[in-house]
Parts: C-alpha cells; structure tokens; sequence
C-alpha cells in the first residue's frame, strides 16, 4: 500500500556534524544571528514562553548575556504589560521621570533621608511643583557633616549647582561627564531646565557589564513574549508595551484559522511577529510571505507528550530541514523550539537550517526561573511543566491546548506533563556551556560565523551503536561535567 511508503524523519541522536578542514578556533566562532527580520541576538539562543521558564528576570539576563526571552502568557494583559516594562526598564541610560526619586524643597533633611532609604536610593534632584531642579541631594551630603541639622531644610544641605545632561546624551558622554565632576548621578533636562530623568554611574557600570547585552535602537533591553492568534487586545497591549518580538505561540500553526489571526496581528503591530510553531515545508509555504521568524518543533520538547497523546509529530531535525528550505530562500529567520538537551543538539538544529534555538527544560533549573527551589532526597530541583499540562491549562488563560475551559479536570486532555529538573545556580553559565559548545560545533566543521556554518556543515547519520559510542560509555563517571549528564 502507498500509504506504508512513508519517508524517514530524523532527530537529534540520528546525526552528527562531519567533521571537515578548519583554522576556526572555538573561541573565535561568532554566534552573531537573527531570531526575525529586525532582531540580532550574540548567541543564537531563546528562553521557552513557558510559566515555569521566562518571566522579566530570565528575559532580563538573556537580553544582558546576548540572548532572547520570551514572556510566557499563562497570566493576564496587565501582568503582562508590567512584565514587558520590566525587562525594558531594566538597563535603561536614562532613568524616566516616574521612576526617579526626587525631593520638594520644602522636606527636611530628615524627610529626604528617609524617602531615599526607603527607596534604596542614594541621591534625589530638589525638584520645585514646576519641574524645575534646584539642586541636588545624596546621602553624603547629609550624613557626615554635623553642620546639617535634621530639621533643616534639604535646600540648605544640597548642592545648587547642578551638573544636569541634556536628554540625547549617549553612555560615553554621561561616563564622562560623572567622572570629571566625581558625581554619581545626573539629572537630565529638556531645554526648559525641566527634570526629565536621571542618569547614575552604577547604571552605566552595570550596562558596561554586558557587553553582548541585545539592544532596541533605544538602548534598551530586547523581549520577546507569546500572545494568542485569537486576542489581538494581547499583542496590541504587548506591541506598545515595547515587545520587540511577537511569537504567535501555538501547538499547530498550520491551522489556517491561526495563520489568519496572526495575520491580522501583523498588520497592526511595529513589533516583529515570529509565528510557530510547524514542522513541515507546506506550513513554511503558507508562513514566508507575512512573518519575520518562523518557529519549529511538533512534539520534541522534553516535557511534551503531544506525539503519543495526539498520534502527531516531527522529528525535530527532518522539521527544522523541511521548514528552513523554505524560509532560508525568503530569507525568514528560523527557531528550532524544543527537544535540545546537550549543546550539541543546539548546534545540530542550526545546521539543519535554523537561526537559532529555543530552550525550556535547559533553563527551567536556573535562578532566573520562575519558581522555587525544592529539595527531594537531598538533591535541589525547581519545577517544570509543560503549558500543556494540566496545571499550566488551569493556572492560565492560555489557549495554546485548549479551546474552553472545562468544567472538571478530569475533562482536559493534557500535552504535557508536570515535572521537576535539577536545580543549576546561574543562567549566565548555563548560557556560557551552551555557547562553548556551539562554537566547538564550529570549529570542528570550519566555520567562523553562523551563515557560514549553516552553509558548510554536513550531517553523517548516527546508527543506535554510533550513538552508545557518543556517550560516555563504559566507565563510572565520577565527577559531574557542567556540560553533561548521561542520559
Ligand atoms: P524543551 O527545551 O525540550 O524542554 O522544550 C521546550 C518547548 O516545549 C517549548 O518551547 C514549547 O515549544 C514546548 N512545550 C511547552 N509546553 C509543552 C507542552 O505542554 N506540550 N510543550
């Protein structure tokens, strides 16, 4: 029967990377890549839209370490939107208006050393009922010097003459500005000598930290967040709340009533929309001419059971191969979203022909996690579940699975599962064991950039015996190694 001459789809175990002629040294590799058509990230790597993987805090130090988070939406628009704030909020130069703590000139001494230590501040701009600043207080000018009573007026004890900055200052200038003056902070001014916002030594300190943080043309820190193909008020909020990019976060987005609504959802956003997840070349075809990233993966992730509940899937590197043939020629961005356990998978998903790479039970055990640390039979673990589970279905609004509510639990037909991964310390170097590998990946095939290491590497298919080989294999491992665990 034709209907048995089926084609073979493979995945990760299946294959391994040729080895071929290099002067590529790892650490010269450049990870350098594009999640969409307007964002560049320095290592082509994503945390999962998942309530147990990336809130702000994760989004945050991926931005800062040169990735991309994706905002889970297993919570409401408001939340959201806060969420969004946070991360773009977090490395900005300029401190806006509303978030700077500033003194009236009529406090005391006393008042406005009590209103900087309870904001954990340690300086404020005197600012007069107009916007004007008059002056500018720290918490030196107080403390030491017993000249300053209490009581007196903070207008006695500041200094009036003010260094401020105009609102286009740039990093260098205000580092500059700071360290000739030996100031902490700076007031920044519009023409009208109107307090705008701040400028502090430690937040550009802190931004120097990063140099591979992923950046808007604002300096601020880039986010991505998953809205539903249904609820356009979702994205539009996330829009202006200043999402970089968009995923339209679905279980199957071939369903051509999803790839209406995210049409829709493009036409009135300014963000980038990446639209997943498919894991064949049909999908691809209805995806290229509207999107700016295309997401892959129908059932590899580690905490999904969508191919044994639903019969359906992909072999996660046939997927990324048939979509990236596609979109590679429109010249669409790729994502390949779950099954990655080992940086070798990772960099396996790029040579079949992705951009970059998504990750959620990799992350899940991080400090940058949502979620608590728990301890079962003396060993640290955090919780991780799949948003196909039945407590991520009843915990959000999400309609990623599901459709309605049911009234009973026992009526939901989960995709995943709810689990616990081993607790890891720092996403930093979890991120870093990602990274090296993937540029080992590199060098073994000879390419310096990602473009180059897409087009140049080959895969040689891996038998069950070849993949025992590529385990640790016949010894007792006794110590554990940052970058593997047997499976
Ligand atoms: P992994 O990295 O293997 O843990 O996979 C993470 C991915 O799994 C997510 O980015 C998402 O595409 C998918 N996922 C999330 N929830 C579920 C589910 O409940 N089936 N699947």
């Amino acid at each position: 029967s034709s209907k048995l001459q089926v084609p073979e789809a493979l995945t990760f175990d299946d294959v391994l990377l040729r080895p071929k002629e290099s002067r590529v040294e790892p650490d010269d590799a450049d990870l350098t890549s594009r999640v969409s058509k307007s964002v560049e990230v320095s290592v082509p790597i994503l945390s999962a839209a998942m309530d147990t993987v990336t809130e702000s805090g994760m989004a945050t130090a991926m931005a800062r370490h040169g990735g991309l988070g994706v905002i889970h939406r297993n919570m409401n628009v408001d939340e959201m939107v806060e969420e969004i704030e946070r991360v773009k909020s977090a490395d900005e130069l300029i401190i806006p208006l509303d978030s700077v703590v500033t003194a009236d000139p009529e406090m005391t001494v006393r008042e406005v050393d009590e209103r900087m230590a309870r904001e954990g501040v340690g300086g404020a701009p005197v600012v007069n009922t107009n916007g004007e600043v008059l002056g500018i207080i720290s918490s030196t000018d107080i403390r030491p010097h017993l000249e300053v009573n209490e009581d007196d007026l903070v207008t006695e004890a500041m200094t009036d003459e003010v260094i401020t900055a105009p609102e286009d200052i740039d990093p260098r200038e205000a580092f500059e500005l700071m360290y000739e003056h030996k100031i902490e902070r700076v007031p920044v001014v519009d023409d009208e000598n109107l307090l705008v916002g701040l400028v502090t030594m430690q937040g550009i300190l802190q931004r120097r930290e990063y140099k591979e943080a992923v950046r808007d043309e604002d300096g601020r820190l880039c986010c991505g967040v998953a809205v539903s193909p249904f609820e356009s008020e979702r994205a539009l909020a996330a829009d202006e709340a200043g999402a970089d990019v968009l995923f339209i976060d679905t279980a199957h987005a071939h369903n051509m009533n999803v790839i209406d609504g995210a049409r829709e959802i493009k036409e009135s956003v300014e963000a980038d929309i990446v639209v997943g997840n498919v894991g064949t070349r049909e999908a691809a075809e209805e995806l290229v001419d509207f999107a700016d990233g295309i997401k892959v993966g129908i059932g590899p992730g580690s905490i999904c059971t969508t191919r044994v509940v639903s019969g359906a899937g992909m072999p996660q590197i046939t997927a990324v191969a048939q979509v990236a043939d596609v979109a590679n020629e429109h010249d669409v961005p790729v994502i390949a979203d779950g099954g990655i356990r080992y940086s070798g998978d990772a960099i396996k998903a790029v040579a079949a022909g992705a951009d970059a790479v998504m990750l959620g039970s990799y992350f899940a055990g991080t400090d940058e996690a949502p979620g608590r640390v728990v301890t079962m039979n003396g060993k640290k673990y955090k919780q991780y579940r799949g948003m196909g589970s039945v407590g991520a279905m009843k915990s959000g609004d999400s309609d990623r699975y599901l459709k309605e509510d049911p009234e009973d639990d026992d009526e939901y037909v989960p995709e995943g599962v709810e689990a616990a991964t081993p607790y890891k310390g720092t996403l930093k170097s979890e991120l870093h064991q990602l990274a090296g590998g993937m540029q080992s990946g590199m060098g073994y095939v000879g390419a310096g950039t990602i473009p180059e290491f897409k087009q140049r590497s080959e895969f040689v298919r891996v038998s069950s015996a070849g993949q025992a080989e590529s385990h640790a294999h016949d010894v007792v491992i006794t110590d554990e190694a940052p970058n593997y665990s047997p499976n």
